[in-house]
């Protein structure tokens, strides 16, 4: 899995081409996200033709996958992974939802506004440059000061996690919004499918963990928005969760 050694940078500010958008699928995990879904899939087909989408959707039961299936009707790149039945968890999910990507890239998003759409085009520039990983860095925090202080800690211990086994590194690995290149993402998921925390939120430190030190990981500045619709899904459990994969 060599990759090629590029420092970690913000990616100059020139326009992604619009035919490369359909090289590109986002994934969105939600469990009851109904009062944001559908706002966020129309700004994204809106601003960026030909994209493809995938919301991994844990048996939501407020209509979130209605507000998907009435879009999906439209705009077919739009895809709803039904998970009923399934363990649920949000890297659970996601994990499914990579399995069916056939694009060269992928990004993963939540599914309640708190990541900017207009960010998907940097991060999709720095993979189309040859970047493996582009991450998205949180430059403002929509948290009360106590989940702020938790998530910069956590962010902190990650971090020197990742320095102490020489895996891919960026200063935020504890964010959920970034995107990579679909094969070697899905070469680290099956040749270490065991070593994921399925049931946690920290699907880019599990996947930097099972990176090479040297891979190319770009970071793109974005706004961490404050969740102004529906219910925060983060428990304690989820925490704990985090503080057992430091250590796996
Ligand atoms: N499929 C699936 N999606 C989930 C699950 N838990 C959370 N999500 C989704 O994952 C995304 C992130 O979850 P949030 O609850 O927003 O977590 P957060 O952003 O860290 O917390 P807040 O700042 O309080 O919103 C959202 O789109 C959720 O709907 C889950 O168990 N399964
Ligand atoms: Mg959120």
């Amino acid at each position: 899995m060599k990759e090629m050694k590029m420092p970690a940078i913000e990616v100059e500010n020139t326009p992604t081409l619009k035919t490369e958008y359909q090289r590109l699928t986002v994934i969105i995990p939600t469990l009851n996200e109904a009062n944001t879904i559908g706002k966020l899939l129309d700004d994204l087909v809106q601003r960026y033709p030909g994209i493809n989408v995938i919301v991994a959707d844990d048996d939501s039961t407020d209509g979130t996958r209605q507000e998907v299936l009435v879009r999906a009707r439209v705009y077919p790149r739009i895809r709803l992974l039904w998970r009923k039945g399934k363990m649920p968890g949000l890297a659970a999910s996601v994990l499914d939802a990579l399995n069916l990507v056939s694009t060269d890239y992928f990004a993963l998003m939540d599914g309640d506004l708190q990541h900017p759409p207009e960010t998907i085009e940097k991060l999709l520039r720095a993979l189309t440059r040859g970047y493996a990983v582009a991450v998205g860095r949180r430059v403002r925090y929509g948290l009360p000061p106590h989940r702020y202080l938790v998530s910069k800690v956590g962010t902190l211990m990650g971090r020197l996690r990742l320095w102490w086994t020489d895996s891919a590194r960026c200063s935020d690995c504890g964010g959920g919004y970034f995107a990579g290149r679909t094969d070697l993402f899905l070469k680290v998921l099956r040749t270490h499918a065991e070593c994921f925390e399925l049931q946690g939120y920290k699907v880019l430190f599990e996947f930097l963990k099972q990176l090479p030190g040297h891979t190319s990981v770009a970071e793109i500045a974005y706004e961490f928005g404050w969740r102004s619709l529906g219910e925060s899904k983060l428990s304690a459990r989820i925490m704990l969760r985090y503080v057992r994969s430091l250590f796996r």
